[in-house]
């Protein structure tokens, strides 16, 4: 099977409401939607993005200007295809905006082979779990108020979810630790409770505040500082007993690969377009078993739960539901788990008609 062509299309997804988190307000999100065809007719699909629809056109023009390296190639050679576009973008650099456009390509691949095969993604990566823990991810954010984010956490736990997550990044620490407290007091000790810096912080107020934060029994402190420090994250690991989770913001097996040598964490967590997509996120999932540690995803739970499924140290699902409109399928849920879908490929199609209104409709339309 030939790689006919590679189609790109971006939409804007709105957020129904601005939300906050120390990286800012988040209003609205520019998609890149990528749709690989074959000579079987046969199609993969994948997306990535960029926050507030900054540069957009950037992360568009980088997957078309890769497409070259797959056209007329065998659709199932993906790791052939990796190699050739790391030594692609050796003169841009190894991190970035060139590896998400190998992350759209890659993950679009990984859907036709799995199309090709009849076999969802999981299974083709070698199954390890049928269903993955979720935690609820869509809420919780620094622009609540303390009594909103009471009711949110509480509604999230009656909709069943045994996990969530909440920002961290107030000003004043004991702000932070006022809000912790009210969220643990309102869902109790058995819901499972994460909490995220987005790397508001320096090496002494990460350990400061995490030490304040072990008495609520956090099942992570996310992300405490610049994604650049992995050696101070390694010093702040070492000073909590509070597992360390991170990565979300690091790219590919040799970034992830320092992490592990520094032990910088105790969970990773990859996100699909800056690690490298699917090949490099396995790749990423072995080396940490190899180290006894665990791995969630970041962001993306419709196509993470493929790999996440072909992980035997996977823990987390992260669930967000930003784009859950741009797919014909849902994920579906069971005893605060994800089930990982038994259809082929990624197991999820896009809804043409929602994104053909998206289009239309909004001020992107491409
Ligand atoms: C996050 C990242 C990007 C946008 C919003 C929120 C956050 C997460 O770090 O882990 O979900
Ligand atoms: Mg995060």
């Amino acid at each position: 099977m030939k790689v006919l062509k590679v189609e790109t299309e971006v939409v804007l997804v709105t957020l129904p409401s601005p939300i906050g988190s120390a990286l800012g307000q988040i209003r609205d999100f520019g998609c890149v939607l990528v749709t690989v065809r074959t000579d079987e007719g046969l199609t993969g699909e994948n997306l990535i993005f960029t926050l507030n629809n900054r540069r957009t056109a950037v992360l568009r023009q980088m997957v078309d200007e890769l497409a070259d390296l797959i056209i007329g190639r065998d659709a199932g050679h993906i790791a052939n295809f990796w190699t050739r576009a790391w030594e692609d973008i050796n003169f841009l650099g190894h991190k970035g905006v060139p590896v998400v456009g190998i992350s759209a390509l890659d993950g679009a691949l990984w859907d036709l082979a799995g199309k090709a095969a009849g076999l969802p993604l999981y299974r083709m990566l070698g199954g390890a779990h049928d269903r993955v823990p979720i935690y609820h991810s869509g809420g919780l954010w620094l622009s609540l108020a303390t009594d909103e984010l009471v009711e949110e956490a509480g509604r999230f736990a009656a909709e069943g979810f045994g996990a969530m997550k909440m920002r961290l990044g107030h000003a004043d620490p004991k702000e932070d630790i006022a809000r912790v407290r009210a969220v643990r007091q309102a869902i109790g000790p058995k819901i499972k409770l994460m909490a995220d810096a987005n790397q508001g912080l320096n090496e002494a107020q990460a350990i400061r505040l995490g030490r304040m934060l072990e008495e609520f029994d956090l099942t992570w402190f996310e992300e405490p500082l610049p994604a650049w420090d992995l050696e101070g994250l390694a010093r702040v690991s070492a000073a909590l007993d509070t597992p360390i989770a991170s990565g979300e913001t690091e790219y590919t097996r040799y970034g992830f690969r320092r992490m592990l040598e520094l032990r910088s964490a105790d969970i990773l967590m990859p996100d699909m377009q800056r690690v490298g997509g699917l090949s490099e996120f396995i790749r990423v999932g072995h080396m940490a078993e190899s180290h006894d540690v665990a791995v969630s995803s970041h962001l993306f739970p419709e196509t993470s739960i493929q790999a996440l499924g072909a992980l035997s140290n996977a823990v987390f699902l992260e669930y967000m539901p930003w784009f859950s409109p741009l797919y014909n399928e849902r994920l579906s849920f069971a005893d605060g788990c994800a089930i990982v879908p038994e259809r082929p490929g990624w197991g999820f199609t896009f809804n043409r008609d929602y994104i053909g209104h998206l289009r239309s409709s909004g001020p992107q339309g491409a």
